[in-house]
């Protein structure tokens, strides 16, 4: 991935753009110029007319508050900040956390350790990935067929992964041949796929959830040898939390070196020096602790930061109930901020809601630019790059434009998300996706549920009603 986003950089000749290793610490919104001052870590501070934000979703690691964290003696890792080089062939291992990324890690690093113990609150469920080699046919279908399935993915499907998502109910074909659907799906691979390509209430109906749940369990129990780690290991909450899928994670406890410790059975009661106490008195000595135990997700990256609008205010003031804005992009009071993957912004693929974000932005930039006429030229913003490091201005001496959500749009806009993720059961399970996974944040909706394609027809009609919501000065 890494390759590929260093190949994207020099092909488009983005480095040029970009300046390495340099933090923002804090912005202001500055009315008599309505200009952004920006601080960074490095001391450069500079003066914008616009402030894009593309802080990460899922970015701001999350640390379980557990006693004794800070006492252990051998190496420690957060899964979000992995250091290149990490050997962890012949030790023992303890990873807290299997999410996405424990699922994927336990999977990866099973075979090389020493010891992997599992210490795991609440059992997920994971499908077969499906991961393999690209095949010439695949890629020609790929390459081929490029425009369509953009298009596809951003104007035609809800969370805009390619896969075809069905609406078909659970209970509309019988037992056999639900069975099949599934086993099918299973055989193919991919988490979104086997939760939204097989049934179109998996999602919202509890008892199609049992369905498709079960139908996991009984993998899960045909994999696992060891009947006391199957019982470990078989979720006991609905299926509604980022579908996730591996590369045989759950075989990997059927090697001698691999365990699953339950927190539920036996709590976590401190991490020692040399490694992780649980209530039953077993200390369990390790080399290397991986905490995969997630993000402070959507906005946990832009509330540690004193990013101030109108008056001074910071965004964490802004939120105190929840983090909210309209359309996923634009905060009341924080003229001229623009949000990549803000709060209430699509819950489907990544780069599809980037490339939706960035598009939506650089319209509605243009459209202010030119005083609200779409016809005329836009000047590229790249070619002021240069002029406004250090504190200086852009160069233009109007103060305008100054485009600003209405508190109204945000208020409707955080009811429509409401409303929307009301029917889902994914409202109904702890997880980041509404803030559950971390002490004392608010439990509220963080996303728009409708789906990519239904987003993106909501922008088009803002758009085509004169930017409907927006104050434009
Ligand atoms: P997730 O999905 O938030 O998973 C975090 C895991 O860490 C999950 O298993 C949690 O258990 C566990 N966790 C968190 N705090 C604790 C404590 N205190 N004790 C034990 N276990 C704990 O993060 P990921 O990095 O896996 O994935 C995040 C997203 O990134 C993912 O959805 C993809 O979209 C990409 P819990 O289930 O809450 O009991």
């Amino acid at each position: 991935m890494l390759a590929y986003l260093q190949h994207v950089a020099r092909r488009h000749d983005l480095y040029k753009d970009i300046i390495f290793e340099t933090a923002l610490t804090g912005a202001q919104w500055n009315e008599s110029s309505s200009r952004w001052t920006i601080q960074t870590s490095t001391g450069t501070n500079f003066t914008t007319r616009y402030l894009i934000t593309s802080l990460g979703l899922l970015s701001k690691q999350n640390f379980p508050d557990i006693a004794g964290i800070d006492t252990f003696q051998g190496e420690k890792y957060h899964t979000g900040a992995w250091p290149v080089g990490v050997d962890l062939k012949e030790k023992r291992v303890g990873i807290i956390g299997n999410g996405s990324t424990g699922v994927q890690v336990i999977t990866a690093i099973a075979k090389d350790v020493k010891r992997l113990v599992s210490f795991q609150r609440n059992p997920q469920y994971s499908v077969p990935s499906g991961q393999g080699p690209v095949s010439k046919e695949y890629r020609d279908h790929i390459n081929e067929n490029y425009q369509q399935i953009w298009k596809d993915v951003k104007d035609n499907s809800a969370f805009g992964f390619g896969l075809k998502e069905t609406s078909r109910p659970t209970f509309s074909v019988s037992p056999e041949e639900r069975e099949e659907i599934f086993e099918a799906a299973w055989k193919k691979g991919g988490g979104f796929r086997f939760m939204f390509e097989t049934f179109g209430d998996i999602s919202v109906d509890e008892a199609a959830n049992n369905e498709a749940s079960n139908f996991i369990k009984n993998k899960i129990k045909q994999t696992v040898r060891d009947p006391e780690k199957a019982r470990k290991l078989l979720p006991t909450q609905l299926y509604a939390r980022r579908p996730l899928c591996d590369a045989g994670y759950y075989e990997q406890f059927n090697r001698e070196n691999v365990d699953v410790v339950s927190l539920h059975d036996t709590p976590i009661e401190r991490i020692t020096p040399k490694g992780v106490r649980t209530s039953d008195g077993v200390e369990h000595e390790l080399d290397v602790l991986i905490f995969a135990t997630g993000f402070d997700a959507v906005d946990g990256n832009y509330t540690r930061l004193a990013i101030q609008g109108i008056g001074g205010k910071t965004l964490k003031d802004h939120w105190t109930h929840g983090p909210t804005s309209y359309l996923g992009i634009s905060v009341p009071e924080f003229p001229n901020m623009f949000m990549i993957l803000g709060p209430n912004g699509p819950f489907c693929n990544i780069p599809p809601a980037i490339e939706t974000h960035v598009e939506v932005i650089s319209d509605l930039i243009a459209f202010a630019e030119q005083g609200g006429q779409r016809e005329k030229a836009v000047p590229s913003a790249s070619s002021r790059h240069d002029s406004f490091v250090n504190g200086g201005t852009d160069g233009a001496s109007t103060q305008k434009p100054v485009i600003k959500a209405t508190a109204e749009a945000e208020e409707r806009w955080t009811k429509v998300c409401d409303e929307v993720s009301a029917s889902s059961l994914f409202r109904r399970t702890d997880s980041w996706i509404f803030g559950a996974n971390i002490k004392g944040k608010a439990n509220v909706v963080m996303f728009y549920f409708a789906g990519l394609s239904a987003y993106r027809k909501e922008l088009r009609e803002v758009a085509a009603d004169g930017w409907k919501g927006f104050a434009i000065e």
